[in-house]
C-alpha cells in the first residue's frame, strides 16, 4: 500500500474528552472516528488492526474445538422475559419497537438467544459437550461511555457459550476456555492475569476476569508478582493438565478492588512481590450452571434417562477494547508499538524524496515490489514531505520495522530501524529474514 493512497486522516486537534493515550493516539492516527457518544466508525487503519486481533481470537477458539456461528444484533424481548433478565438489565439495554409494535432489543450479550437455539435442537447427552461462539457487535447504553474504545456503547465482542451434561464436565469446558484465553493474550503480546471476579448481571458463582496491567486501566488490582513466572508451555491440552493449570494460576493472589482485602493480601504475598496497580479487563469468563437453561427449559436426556437442565458457561473477549488496551500496554510517549502479530503493516519504507531527486523513490519502489513478492505486507511512504515529519508520523503509526532510504542506504545496503530504536545497515535479504522471523 502507498501512503498517499491510504485513507488515514491524521489529525492534531484532539477533543478534550480524549484523556487517555490510546484514545488520543487512535484519533490522531485516524483509526476511529466518533459518530455519537460511545459509538465509533472504524477507519481503514483501525479496522485492519481490529481484524487481525479478531483473527487471533478466532484461531484460538477454533483450536480448543469451539465452533464459530453468527447470531443477529437485534433480538426479540420474549426470550429475555423468559429468563427474567428483561427487567433486571435496566437502562443499559437499548430497547426498540418494530413496526408491529413488537418489543425488540439490541443485544448486550447472548445467553438467552444461544440457549433458545440450543434447546430447539439438542435433546440428548450424546450431542454434548458443545462450544459455540460468535464475534459480533454488542450494545450497552453505558451511563458514562469514555476512554474511546475502552468503554463504548457499541463494541465488538467475542462471546462463546459452553453446554455440558453436568457440572464436572462443564468445568472442563471452562478450563479449556481459560487456556485459550491465556494463549490468545500471549499471541497479542499481552500478559493477562486471571483474577477471581464478581459476576454482575451475567451471574453464576465461578468467574475470572483477564486483566492486563496498565496505569490507565479502570480497575485497581492487587497481585502477586510470581504469577508472571508461570511457564504456560508445560501444560498439555488434556483435562487433568488444564485443571492443574487453572489451579496453579489461581493459587496466586490476584484480585480487583471489589474482592480486595488488605490483611489477606499481606498474609498471602511478600511485600517485595506485591503489585498494586491498575488494569484493563480484556476478557471475562463465567460458569453459571443452569441459570439460563432452567427458566428457558433447555433440557437434555441424561444417560440414565432423566431430563436435566444443561450446564452452561459464557466467555467474553472485548475485541474492539483490545485495540485500545494494546496501545495502553505498549506505547512510549507518542510512539505506538504494535506487536508484530497485529501490526497494520509488517514494514514501512521511508524514502527521502525531493523534487529534483526521485532516485530514492525509484529504489523504494523496487524494494516494495521485492517484499510484496514474499507476501510481506509493506507500506511505502511516497508522500513528498521532509524526513523529520515522516519519522514523527511513523512513530505515531507504530509499524515495527522501517527501511529508510536516504544517505545511509547505499548500493544494496539499507538503513533498517526497529521500533525500539535500534538501527542497523542490512542487505535486502537480511531484512526479509528479519521480518519473516
Ligand atoms: N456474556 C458474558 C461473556 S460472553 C459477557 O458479556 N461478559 S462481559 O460483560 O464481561 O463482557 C465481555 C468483555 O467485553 C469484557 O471483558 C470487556 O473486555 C468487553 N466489554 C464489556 N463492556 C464493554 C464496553 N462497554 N466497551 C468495550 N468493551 C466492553
Amino acid at each position: 500500500m502507498f501512503l498517499s493512497k491510504l485513507f488515514i486522516p491524521i489529525t492534531k486537534d484532539l477533543p478534550s474528552e480524549a484523556k487517555i493515550k490510546s484514545h488520543q493516539l487512535m484519533l490522531r492516527t485516524g483509526m476511529i472516528r466518533q459518530s455519537s457518544a460511545g459509538i465509533y466508525s472504524w477507519l481503514p487503519l483501525g479496522f485492519k488492526i481490529m481484524k487481525k486481533i479478531e483473527q487471533i481470537v478466532r484461531e484460538e477458539q477454533n483450536n480448543i474445538g469451539a465452533q464459530e456461528m453468527l447470531m443477529p444484533t437485534i433480538q426479540s424481548a420474549d426470550i429475555w422475559k423468559e429468563s427474567g433478565r428483561y427487567d433486571d438489565y435496566g437502562e443499559e439495554m437499548l430497547r426498540i419497537k418494530d413496526r408491529q409494535g413488537r418489543e425488540m432489543l439490541y443485544g448486550p450479550t447472548n445467553e438467552e438467544l444461544i440457549t433458545e437455539i440450543f434447546r430447539s435442537s439438542v435433546k440428548s447427552y450424546k450431542s454434548l459437550p458443545q462450544m459455540l461462539y460468535h464475534i459480533q457487535w454488542k450494545f450497552r447504553d453505558e451511563v458514562r461511555p469514555r476512554f474511546g474504545v475502552m468503554r463504548c456503547r457499541e463494541f465488538f465482542m467475542k462471546d462463546a457459550y459452553s453446554f455440558d451434561i453436568d457440572e464436572a464436565s462443564a468445568k472442563k469446558s471452562y478450563n479449556k476456555m481459560f487456556f485459550a484465553y491465556l494463549k490468545t493474550f500471549k499471541r497479542l503480546g499481552l500478559e493477562a492475569i486471571p483474577m477471581a471476579a464478581d459476576t454482575g448481571p451475567i451471574g453464576g458463582d465461578l468467574s475470572h476476569e483477564f486483566v492486563i496491567l496498565a496505569e490507565t486501566g479502570e480497575s485497581k488490582i492487587y497481585a502477586d508478582k510470581k504469577i508472571f513466572k508461570i511457564e504456560l508451555d508445560k501444560f498439555k491440552f488434556n483435562d487433568d493438565s488444564l485443571a492443574n493449570m487453572r489451579k496453579e494460576l489461581t493459587s496466586f493472589y490476584a484480585v480487583t478492588d471489589e474482592k480486595f482485602n488488605k490483611s489477606e493480601f499481606d498474609k498471602a504475598v511478600n511485600k517485595s512481590d506485591q503489585i498494586i496497580t491498575k488494569g484493563i479487563e480484556v476478557g471475562h469468563i463465567f460458569y453459571f450452571g443452569d441459570k439460563y437453561s432452567k427458566p428457558l427449559n433447555c433440557l437434555v436426556d441424561s444417560q440414565e434417562g432423566k431430563k436435566n437442565s444443561v450446564k452452561m458457561g459464557s466467555y467474553g473477549i472485548g475485541v474492539s477494547r483490545l485495540v485500545g488496551a494494546i496501545i495502553e500496554a505498549k506505547y512510549n510517549k507518542d510512539i505506538m508499538k504494535w506487536p508484530k502479530s497485529v501490526s497494520p503493516f509488517d514494514v514501512v519504507i521511508i524514502p527521502s524524496i525531493s523534487k529534483n531527486n526521485t532516485e530514492n523513490l525509484t529504489k523504494a519502489n523496487k524494494i516494495y515490489q521485492e517484499l510484496k513478492k514474499q507476501n510481506i505486507d509493506v507500506l511505502l511512504d511516497d508522500v513528498d514531505e521532509n524526513m523529520s515529519a515522516k519519522f514523527k508520523k511513523h512513530d505515531l503509526i507504530g509499524v515495527p520495522y522501517q527501511i529508510i532510504i536516504g544517505s545511509k542506504s547505499k548500493g544494496d545496503q539499507f538503513e533498517f530501524k526497529e521500533v525500539n530504536g535500534e538501527t542497523q545497515t542490512l542487505s535486502l535479504k537480511e531484512i526479509k529474514e528479519k521480518i519473516k522471523n
